[in-house]
């Protein structure tokens, strides 16, 4: 089975009312690949503002976090349950801004995964390698441990409802793009994972996204390897080359 290309939209601690509707409205007005399933994450606090003026069928909205609790005394998170409540039905998990300057561990993003699954939202799942822990050859080993521990707390068909996103931590916000070959190299490593230790299935299904630095002039090339099936795009995701990013593949 095709894998279905993926582009979100993760637009971090960005925007404003006025904004995310001229965002939104940008994405309503646009011709759209109708093959191409996109996510936008605004922040949390204006879901419902982005879901509410959408107009797109093929254009889902997500969260840029969730918690692994169920409802109660934990100030300031958001949990599934008022996600599905407001009719929200994805979360970007694991972006390593909330790794590094949150201190989130590989062990807590994958339980909020498994938490997310079992309460019917979807996961993008972020991983990536620091400069310093790829220049000291350990880029693999470091993706293959963030991938363990999450294939540790999930099973089955949760896998259905988990994209992975590889972000290599020194190509984030900073224009250094990884290179076609670097992605590459690193996509089929994490399939090659997946085959080994999770199944052959989850390994043909699972799309693998890149982020990092994704633009409308980088998209196209690195959109034609063949184990990249999409991006999660920062920055580039809060203007109209967005749009060019969704249609990578025509
Ligand atoms: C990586 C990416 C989106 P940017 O964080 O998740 O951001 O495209 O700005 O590098």
């Amino acid at each position: 089975m095709a894998r279905k290309f993926f582009v979100g939209g993760n637009f971090k601690m960005n925007g404003t009312k006025e904004s995310i509707k001229s965002i939104v409205k940008g994405l309503n007005e646009a011709q759209l690949d109708s093959n191409v399933e996109v996510v936008i994450a605004p922040p949390a606090l204006y879901l419902q503002l982005a879901q509410s003026e959408l107009k797109k069928p093929n254009v889902q909205v997500s969260a840029q976090n969730v918690y692994d609790k169920p409802n109660g005394a934990y100030t300031g998170e958001i949990s599934v349950a008022q996600l599905k409540d407001a009719d929200i039905h994805w979360t970007i998990l694991g972006h390593s801004e909330r790794r590094t300057l949150l201190g989130e561990t590989d062990e807590l993003v994958a339980s909020k995964t498994k938490f997310a699954i079992d309460g019917g939202v979807s996961v993008i799942w972020c991983c990536g390698e620091s400069l310093e822990e790829r220049e000291a050859g350990n880029t693999i080993t470091v993706i293959e441990r963030q991938l363990a521990a999450l294939a540790a707390k999930v099973s089955g068909s949760d896998w259905d409802k988990i994209v992975v996103a590889y972000e290599p931590i020194w190509a984030i916000g900073t224009g250094k793009v990884a290179t076609v070959q670097q992605a590459q190299e690193v996509h089929e490593a994490m399939r090659k994972w997946l085959r080994a230790n999770v199944s052959e299935a989850v390994a043909d299904q699972t799309r693998i996204l890149y982020g990092g630095s994704v633009s409308g002039k980088n998209c196209k090339d690195l959109a034609k390897e063949k184990d990249i099936d999409g991006f999660l795009v920062g920055g580039a995701s809060l203007k109209p080359e967005f749009a060019d990013i969704i249609n990578s593949n025509l």
